[in-house]
């Protein structure tokens, strides 16, 4: 026997534009943390001379594995229940050179006003059993809309090149087996990971080096600034100022 189940189409569409705002709201705040990093990126490099930053990805969780968690954590299905205990709907991975640039960069994530650091999990200086490195942060930011504004959970990952290069390569494996890895792998990768840490430090004492010769050429070298007022239009009394105001070692 067919039961016809009358459909409340109003109510059906209240729950989609809920539920598109609510996703809404993730990808705004993935925005917001991208544009963050990418002027801390441009920032850095002007004054430091240095981009700490390899490459940055994002990603918004897609509704299925949203809800899977949920399950799997046994939260209550409904989105106030999601939003508090989901936190990695929206996520960010950066990937930094050397392992004194994933601190830096969380530093300087951290010291930003609107944002606050909820929880900071590091998987480097306590490597998970399997030999998994990363530092995890759990942040919450404001994202303003036209008529609220909400807190948004952000997970950011910051690993080294070697750190992310052994991870892709762990995850592709877990599921390849279904996670039902052999143990001889398991060793192996485990191994792999202690390389991938030992090279990470190599590489940090070689930048240290690098860093040291830097600094000791730009102390001996002496510097000389063009300017070419003219062709900048910049008038001949304003740079005699400008330079009048340095240590007087300007010349024109
Ligand atoms: P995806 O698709 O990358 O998002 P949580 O499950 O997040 O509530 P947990 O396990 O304490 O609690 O979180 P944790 O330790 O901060 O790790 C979460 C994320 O880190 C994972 O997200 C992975 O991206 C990464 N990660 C953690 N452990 C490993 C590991 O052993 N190998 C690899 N390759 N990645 C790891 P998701 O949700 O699993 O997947």
């Amino acid at each position: 026997m067919e039961v016809a189940i009358p459909i409340d189409f109003e109510q059906m569409k209240e729950v989609k534009t809920e539920l598109t705002r609510f996703m809404m709201s993730y990808k705004f705040a993935l925005h917001e943390v991208m544009t963050k990093i990418d002027i801390l990126k441009e920032e850095f490099q002007y004054v430091h001379d240095y981009n700490p930053i390899e490459h940055v990805k994002s990603r918004l969780k897609s509704p299925e594995s949203i809800l899977n968690k949920a399950y799997r954590k046994g939260c209550a299905l409904s989105l106030d229940s999601i939003r508090e205990n989901i936190r990695d709907i929206a996520g960010i991975r950066i990937t930094c050179s050397f392992i004194s640039d994933i601190y830096e960069i969380s530093k300087m994530i951290q010291q930003q006003k609107d944002v606050q650091l909820i929880e900071c999990k590091d998987y480097i200086q306590n490597p998970k059993p399997n030999g998994y490195q990363s530092l995890h942060m759990i942040i919450k930011i404001p994202v303003f809309m036209s008529d609220r504004s909400e807190e948004v959970y952000v997970e950011i990952q910051i690993r080294t090149i070697a750190m992310d290069f052994w991870a892709s390569l762990e995850h592709k494996i877990y599921y390849k087996y279904d996670e039902d890895v052999p143990q001889h792998l398991k060793e192996e990768l485990k191994e792999a990971a202690l390389q991938a840490a030992q090279l990470d430090v190599k590489m940090e004492n070689i930048q240290k080096e690098m860093k040291e010769v830097k600094k000791r050429n730009s102390e001996n070298s002496v510097h000389q600034l063009i300017i070419d007022a003219e062709k900048l239009q910049i008038p001949k009394d304003f740079l005699k100022a400008a330079l009048n105001e340095t240590d007087g070692k300007g010349s024109i």
